[in-house]
């Protein structure tokens, strides 16, 4: 069917993956459907599991609020970076990841030809207007051939894909509410990163942006 002037409109009108890597994927709006489902079930989360800065190996604090659900949940603190079973701030397990959420990881992984995807951890980030996530590799997970799924949420942001070295020329990627981004496979190990957050107002999110990483860790 031909596109439409109202399809620019209509926020679940498919759009087509989008394929920045060979094995990485961006698809546009994948998550939108959910929405409804994920942001009450988000709320419940954070109520149990609150965003806090971490603090890095090297003593600096992170800018980016960050929380898990998950039977792992990434911590970072003086000792260094690692998956833990208990949230260090309550001394109980990380919240329940909520089944919605489970279903649209491994149907995302699904439609990016990673079958099988079972996560057993899910970090949220919260990023406010002028937050950065600096190029870094996600390499704390014990098992590099399972994929990571990614769920933007809120205000837009640039994301920089770079390659296997951190100096490897970076392309910058659009991310919007509801785009869903799986990658794995040999792009598993890229650099990545955030540019600062723009400033705006995101009708149900507000100055924020949330960004859901599902991964498998343990
Ligand atoms: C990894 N989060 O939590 S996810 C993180 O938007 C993290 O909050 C970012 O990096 C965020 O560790 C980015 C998206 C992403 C995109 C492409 C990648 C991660 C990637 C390519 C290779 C490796
Ligand atoms: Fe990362």
């Amino acid at each position: 069917m031909m596109q439409t002037e109202l399809d620019l409109f209509n926020p679940t009108s498919p759009q087509p993956p989008q394929w920045v890597a060979a094995r990485a994927v961006v698809l546009p709006g994948f998550a939108l459907p959910a929405v409804p489902v994920l942001l009450p079930a988000l709320r419940t989360v954070i109520g149990e599991a609150p965003f806090r800065h971490m603090v890095t190996p090297g003593g600096l604090k992170m800018a980016v609020g960050l929380t898990n659900c998950g039977r792992l949940g990434w911590v970072s603190d003086a000792q260094g970076y690692r998956y833990s079973p208990v949230d260090p701030l309550s001394g109980r397990p990380w919240p329940t990841l909520p089944e919605a959420l489970l279903r649209l990881a491994s149907s995302a992984a699904d439609a990016a030809g990673f079958e099988g995807f079972v996560p057993d951890a899910c970090l949220v980030n919260c990023y406010r207007p002028g937050h950065r996530l600096s190029l870094h590799q996600d390499r704390d997970e014990r098992d590099f051939t399972q994929p990571i799924v990614s769920v933007s949420l809120g205000l837009p942001a640039v994301f920089l894909l770079g390659g296997h070295k951190r100096g490897d020329p970076t392309q910058r990627i659009e991310l919007r509410h509801g785009d869903v981004l799986v990658w794995g496979g040999e792009d598993r190990l890229r650099f990545h990163g955030v540019q600062p957050l723009k400033p705006g107002v995101h009708p149900l999110l507000g100055s924020r942006r949330i960004n859901l990483t599902l991964r498998s860790a343990g």
